[in-house]
């Protein structure tokens, strides 16, 4: 019965997206028209934008790492992803690099470090737009796309922009923090802006090798704290997390240092998410940019309407100036007429 209902409501969900698709190509809004058909196609293959989020170097790269127990992402100590990297399910490994005029080329893991980092792509100068990866990790089964973006607030700016750009495309964010140092106001402005965007928030606390149990603990309640403040939200739930010893451990197959790195709890909180909410978020954000469309589209529409309507408004204040302006010009002609009509004749 549930099912039932989903099913509906996903296709009044299509339904609604063509209708929307009918007018756009009414307009001849090519941009709309494209945005539409992105929608739509994602609503048809489920595909689902789980993204990590946070200020630059808080361990992103390393924490989608240590979720696909490889070093397939480039890390490093200085502010490195410049460019949003989409990673989907596929049985071989595949690099796609995806450049801005449209052209694509695959590459090797080891040459991502070219495309994908400021080091090796300074200031885009390779004219990236996206890469895509293709992984055979369980993680990415059923339509999820894990992606990885630049960290907001280094002196980079275009990384902050480009991570900005992104964020309408979000489905559910993890926003990654890090024990130390705690949470800045940076952070928590871009967490504003991002709660404008994303319905679903995972907090991670990153880094948690770093100090005892004690220094943790007060690090987690402080930022849980300042968070829940800045949301207004008083259940904020934050999931402690070494992303660096989970991909240790993986690699070296350590089952002991891996339940330290407490990846596999968030892994239950994260597969728990997956199987039970995917499917309502994704109808969620996809009726979300179908509203946001539509609303667009009748501000274009009003306006148009308004421009049209100002022409005739002009032309329709002219006349009546006109025909006041004849109005007055009989009125002196009554006057000249009476004026010559009480003239006293001159005697003859
Ligand atoms: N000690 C410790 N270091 C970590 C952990 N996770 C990441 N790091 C280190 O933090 C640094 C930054 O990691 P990245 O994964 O590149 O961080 P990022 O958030 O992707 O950085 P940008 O792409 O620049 O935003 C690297 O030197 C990592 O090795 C962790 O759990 N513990
Ligand atoms: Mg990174």
């Amino acid at each position: 019965m549930m099912l039932d209902a989903f099913r509906q409501r996903r296709q009044n969900l299509f339904d609604a997206l063509g209708s929307l698709k009918g007018l756009a190509e009414l307009r001849e809004d090519r941009n709309v028209l494209e945005s539409v058909d992105e929608i739509s196609r994602k609503l048809a293959d489920n595909r689902f934008y789980l993204v990590v989020l946070g200020q630059f170097k808080r361990g992103k790269s390393t924490f989608i790492n240590s979720l696909l127990g490889t070093r397939l992402l480039p890390t490093a100590v200085v502010p490195l992803t410049s460019i949003v990297t989409v990673l989907r399910y596929g049985e071989e490994e595949c690099v796609e690099v995806r450049f801005e005029n449209g052209d694509r080329r695959c590459v090797a893991r080891d040459e991502l470090v070219d495309y994908v980092t400021e080091k090796g792509n300074p200031a885009n100068e390779k004219n990236v737009a996206q890469v895509e990866i293709s992984y055979p990790s369980p993680y990415l089964k059923d339509g999820v796309h894990i992606i990885d973006t630049p960290g907001v607030g280094s002196i980079f700016s275009d990384n902050t922009q480009v991570t900005y750009n992104f964020l309408p495309k979000v489905d559910a964010a993890l926003f990654l923090l890090a024990v130390d140092p705690p949470m800045s106001q940076s952070e928590l402005d871009f967490l504003k802006d991002v709660k404008q965007y994303v319905q679903k928030i995972f907090f991670i606390q990153n880094k948690i090798d770093y100090l005892d149990e004690e220094d943790r603990r007060e690090s987690m309640l402080f930022s849980k704290r300042v968070i829940e403040e800045a949301l207004g939200d008083g259940k904020v739930n934050i999931h402690p997390l070494s992303a660096k010893q989970a991909l240790e451990a993986k690699l070296n197959r350590d089952e002991g240092k891996l339940e330290q790195s407490f990846l596999p709890d968030f892994d239950r909180v994260l597969g728990d998410f997956l199987t039970r909410e995917k499917g309502k978020v994704l109808l969620q954000s996809v009726l979300q940019s179908g509203r946001k469309l539509l609303s667009d589209e009748e501000f274009a529409v009003k306006l148009e309407q308004k421009a049209v309507a100002t022409p005739l408004q002009d032309l329709e204040e002219k006349i009546r100036l006109f025909e006041k302006q004849l109005e007055k010009i009989q009125d002196q002609k009554k006057i000249k007429g009476a004026k010559n009509r009480f003239r006293i004749p001159r005697p003859k």
